[in-house]
């Protein structure tokens, strides 16, 4: 079992499960507003530099959960494919091409902002977004696309699958009470779901 499911930790898939998906076949395609669109293999992508954010997951829906997430930092793939100077957003795609949502480039490129493969020091399953999936511990966890196989440059922003069923397109993190799964959900108040208090870290 893996320590996302000991956590409980909701398991989120609007556009519904993907089922069993190979982990060494994965290639995630970045494209859009680039000097060098390419594609990152899963073995590409274990040979760039590891990055491990301690970091909060926390929906909307008042579940937060806490952990080590380890995968590389959007913006060394963005280095890699040299965004054009008009890259104003970054959109991610879920696999089966249903679920996408995008988030500012500044927030994108900050140092937390992962396509995350493992959760306290274990590879991600499907249900929680393996093989590869971003974390985006600044704005509330329907940014955090699961699964996704790829990324768009753009110069314009796009409502992704739950800004267009009336999730707020900026997505930012209210502090309040949440169940906070790093303690069996007990209802706690997580001030900004603690991204303030880890950016100053
Ligand atoms: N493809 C996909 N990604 C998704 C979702 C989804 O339904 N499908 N749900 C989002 C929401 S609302 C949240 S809070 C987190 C939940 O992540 P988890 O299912 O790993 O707990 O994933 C986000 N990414
Ligand atoms: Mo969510």
């Amino acid at each position: 079992m893996s320590r996302l499911k000991d956590l409980n930790v909701p398991v989120f898939w609007a556009e519904g499960h993907p089922g069993r998906l190979d982990r060494e076949k994965w290639q995630i395609e970045v494209r859009g507003l680039c000097e060098k669109p390419a594609v990152f293999t899963w073995q590409h992508l274990k040979e760039m530099e590891k990055t491990i954010a301690d970091a909060r997951l926390t929906s909307v829906t008042r579940f937060s959960v806490r952990g080590k997430w380890g995968g590389i930092r959007v913006s060394d793939i963005l280095d890699a494919v040299k965004p054009e100077p008009s890259v104003r957003f970054v959109r991610f795609w879920s696999v089966k091409g249903i679920y996408d949502t995008s988030i500012p480039l500044d927030i994108a490129l900050r140092e937390k902002t992962l396509l995350a493969y493992e959760f306290d020091g274990k590879y991600l399953d499907e249900d929680y977004g393996g093989p590869v999936r971003v974390l985006c511990p600044y704005l509330w966890g329907y940014k955090s696309a699961k699964s996704i196989v790829a990324v768009e440059l753009m110069d314009h922003y796009i409502s992704g699958f739950w800004e267009t069923r009336g999730y707020s397109d900026e997505a930012e993190i209210e502090g309040g009470k949440v169940r906070d799964m790093n303690q069996g959900g007990r209802v706690r108040p997580i001030p900004d779901g603690e991204v303030i208090r880890f950016l100053d870290e």
